[in-house]
């Protein structure tokens, strides 16, 4: 029989709708002869459910899928859902989902799943602990204050070690939401407070002088072998954009992808090898999106890992493989051959 598929998608975080756009891409993808989907919605407030075709949302936030607002679904529970299902793709981003909780969901029921286990989904989702175990390993991420729960606001001598302008960040979303770029000291507080509103712990960084954005596609094949793409670049178009916020993202054409980037030939294999090793320092499996700032000295920075980027056909993730010779099904059906022979339980 074909081996049964479960997509899970859409979830309670803020990246639900982006997570349903992925779906909807990714499932007529899957390869028909050898994989039987299951896709299972989980609405924005966390209730999962069968059969939900996410080829036929209704558009929400940002013009993208969502299954806010669905009065008409049959809610099961995970276990049901997950039923007689040889292996899952999670296809969440953000807190629940992308971050730990659903891959032990998951371990607990013995089955097996595409993408990195608990510890490096929950790692690379908290920039502080990622920074931590990534400047471990010795790679550069910049400089950066972590705020705890308790702390109000950076001391004077904190913001002189940074320096102006800064990004101020939740330690645990995604998306760009709730990042605000300060340029004056005055504004600290109100980019703390709305970084809070996701997150009671906060990251703070100094910004990257004329940075270059740089993502590369990592991937782990079954044999365990693992291989970064070519570099991909994201470039501000037309002057408008500062920085590659939500809309930049989603909404508006400020953004352009060189897939790959024009870079030289030193500086690609030093962004491909140093994106293993992040991806090793976290302990990632299956797949992950490594991100760098490229300095104005080709010095480089790791920003983030994302264990579940964006998955839409246009997104950078499959766009950089297919540069590097891996078409989208190909991809697809790599990600859940990996999955399933690494089986689950240690390894
Ligand atoms: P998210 O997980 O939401 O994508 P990021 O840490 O990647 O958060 O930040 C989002 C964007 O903000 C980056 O892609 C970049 O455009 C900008 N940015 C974030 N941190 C810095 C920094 N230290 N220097 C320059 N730009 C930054
Ligand atoms: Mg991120
Ligand atoms: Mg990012
Ligand atoms: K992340």
């Amino acid at each position: 029989r074909k081996t049964r598929v479960a997509v899970v998608f859409g979830g309670r975080s803020s990246e639900h709708e982006v997570s349903c756009q992925s779906a909807k891409s990714v499932l007529p993808h899957l390869d028909a002869e050898r994989f039987e989907v299951v896709p299972v919605g989980i609405t924005p407030q966390g209730q999962w459910a069968l059969g939900t075709d996410p080829n036929a949302l209704e558009a929400g936030a940002g013009n993208l899928p969502t299954l806010r607002d669905r009065s008409d679904l049959t809610p099961v529970e995970p276990g049901q859902a997950l039923r007689d299902v040889d292996v899952v793709f999670p296809l969440l981003h953000g807190a629940w989902g992308e971050d730990g909780t659903i891959q032990g969901l998951l371990e607990l029921g013995g089955l097996p799943y595409v993408g990195p286990g608990v510890f490096a989904s929950a790692a690379a989702m908290d920039k502080i602990f990622a920074k931590k175990l990534l400047q471990a390993e010795g790679l550069d991420v910049g400089r950066f204050v972590a705020l705890d729960r308790t702390a109000a606001t950076l001391t004077l001598d904190e913001r002189e070690h940074l320096g102006l302008p800064v990004f101020v960040k939740p330690s645990r979303a995604g998306s760009s939401v709730g990042i605000t770029k300060v340029s004056d000291w005055a504004d600290l507080d109100d980019a703390i407070f709305e970084a809070r509103r996701h997150d009671p712990k906060v990251i703070i960084e100094a910004a990257v002088p004329n940075v270059r954005e740089i993502e590369l596609a990592v991937l782990e094949f079954p044999d365990g072998r693992v291989e970064a793409s070519l570099p991909a670049e994201l470039r501000p178009v037309g002057g408008g954009a500062e920085w590659y916020d939500f809309n930049a993202k989603y909404v508006d054409d400020s953004y352009e992808a060189d897939i790959p980037a024009k870079l030289d030939d030193d500086v690609t294999d030093r962004l491909r090898e140093t994106a293993v090793r992040a991806f090793r320092a976290l302990d990632c499996q299956g797949l992950s999106r490594v991100d760098f700032f490229l300095t104005e000295q080709n010095e480089l920075i790791v920003n983030e890992l994302n264990t579940m980027p964006g998955f839409t056909p246009i997104s950078m993730y499959p766009k950089a493989w297919e540069a590097t010779g891996i078409d989208y099904g190909t991809l697809l059906t790599t990600l859940i051959e990996t999955a399933i022979a690494r089986g689950s339980g240690l390894r």
